[in-house]
């Protein structure tokens, strides 16, 4: 069979552009009623069940049974049993790319992860102190987006921010461990590790269960049932982000050999028939080119047809008028990943806000962002990098006010808090403001 991929061609200079733009966007993260309502019944059963409920959920969906749950769980000997069996290139880039992710949220930790505080003139002490969660669950996707490298970028700003215990989900269908997964979360530092996922495994590490701890905050991609899950749960325990389908944008101004673009766009494309990969460039012989190796490579490619149905039904290869203006659609994307691939990025970057994460020049590939660079991969999709930040340590704080009054600040601010409180009607307040007045 040969698969085509037709990304459109679409220029800002014709008067279809806002309308055809549009559509290429659209994209809604509702999940079915259906969905919804199946998900809302597990949740419950677990809630009510507890483990029985787990064990059950896990045999319908995984085809893996046990005798209780306390069978399911991984132990840190296998964990390392698992590291072990590898090749030892595999060993190597596992912690490789562990070392590297750590340091990097090391960094991050000493640049805004730490307490701080000052005081007034009249010795009143005023700061923030930063505290590591207790416990939080990573949820690892099985089958096919089963991904060591996000088991990484999950565990390891946890690990770097202070969390002791760091338990793992991830489905097994009919027992069948994936030996880099369990690598990858020996490397990382979790603590304990389960075979079951799906909305079942939300709701267990959301309210606990008899063998799985209750968590504080649940993080880690997954299908829709477990994003409708975690949803669901939020409010009791945290998560982190509601992930859509991957996406990447590539500003190219020409320089750059068309091969690597078309490979980069390839690069999320693979992930999901649902993927964004879009190039915006002002020069339309280099547009033409980029197509031209799209066609080149496509077969080569064993996701071929996942990659051509992604690029033809999302994809778009954008012609601006110059690359100022193509940095400006790119903020009204607000992309995943944002490739800035140009002979001068650094010109460009000062006008790009909103992207998830910024390579800048021709040699940042993305995809050396999803395993070895340092920063996360788990980024806001789908137009949140308007408004939220790749995953970090700071998803695995939180923060805590630190108020010390003095006797000479309880002057000043008690004057201060008693007007306001009289103002609310609130003498409570105004009162045990005023007793510490001298
Ligand atoms: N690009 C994905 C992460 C990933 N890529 C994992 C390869 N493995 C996040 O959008
Ligand atoms: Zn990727």
């Amino acid at each position: 069979m040969e698969f085509v991929a037709a990304p459109a061609r679409l220029s800002t200079a014709d008067a279809a552009f806002e309308h055809d733009f549009a559509q290429r966007l659209h994209w809604s993260a509702d999940t079915d009623a259906a969905i919804e309502q199946r998900v809302a019944d597990i949740l419950a059963d677990v809630q009510a069940r507890g483990d029985a409920a787990v064990l059950e959920y896990t045999a319908r969906f995984d085809g893996l049974s046990a005798d209780n749950l306390a069978a399911l769980e991984l132990s840190k000997d296998e964990l390392k049993a698992a590291f072990d069996s590898l090749p030892a290139q595999q060993r190597e880039a596992l912690e490789f790319a562990a070392r590297r992710v750590r340091v990097y949220h090391e960094a991050q930790k000493k640049a805004n992860g730490e307490s701080w505080s000052y005081r007034d003139e009249d010795g009143t002490l005023l700061g923030q102190k930063v505290t590591p969660l207790d416990r939080v669950g990573i949820y690892v996707p099985g089958g096919k987006a089963a991904y060591p490298s996000s088991v990484l970028m999950n565990a390891i700003p946890a690990h770097v921010a202070g969390v002791p215990e760091i338990i793992m989900v991830v489905p097994t269908p009919k027992g069948e461990k994936n030996a880099l997964v369990l690598a990858a979360a020996y490397v990382a530092g979790v603590t304990r590790a389960f075979t079951i996922g799906g909305a079942q495994a939300v709701a267990a590490l959301a309210y606990g269960t008899a063998t799985v701890p209750k968590v504080d905050k649940i993080t880690g991609p997954g299908n829709a049932y477990v994003a409708s899950a975690k949803k669901r749960v939020f409010g009791m325990v945290g998560i982190d982000m509601i992930a859509g389908p991957s996406e990447i944008l590539v500003l190219a101004d020409g320089t750059t050999p068309p091969e690597w673009v078309a490979m980069d766009l390839f690069s999320q494309a693979e992930h999901d028939e649902l993927a964004q990969s879009i190039l915006l460039c002002p020069d339309a012989a280099y547009i033409d080119a980029v197509q031209r190796e799209i066609d080149r490579l496509l077969p080569e490619m064993p996701r071929k047809a996942i990659i051509a149905k992604s690029l033809t039904d999302r994809g778009a290869l954008i012609l601006t008028r110059d690359m100022e203006e193509a940095c400006a659609i790119s903020n009204r994307i607000a992309p995943e990943h944002l490739e800035v691939s140009s002979r001068d990025p650094h010109k460009w970057e000062p006008l790009l806000k909103h992207a998830g994460a910024i390579f800048l020049g021709a040699y940042t590939s993305e995809s050396l962002g999803d395993y070895c660079a340092g920063p996360n991969h788990v980024l806001p999709t789908s137009g949140t990098a308007r408004f939220s930040s790749p995953l970090g340590v700071y998803d695995f704080q939180k923060r805590s006010s630190i108020i010390e009054v003095s006797e000479a600040g309880a002057q000043t601010l008690g004057k201060t808090a008693a007007v306001l409180a009289y103002g609310e009607g609130l003498q409570g307040h105004a009162r045990a403001a005023e007793m510490r007045l001298k």
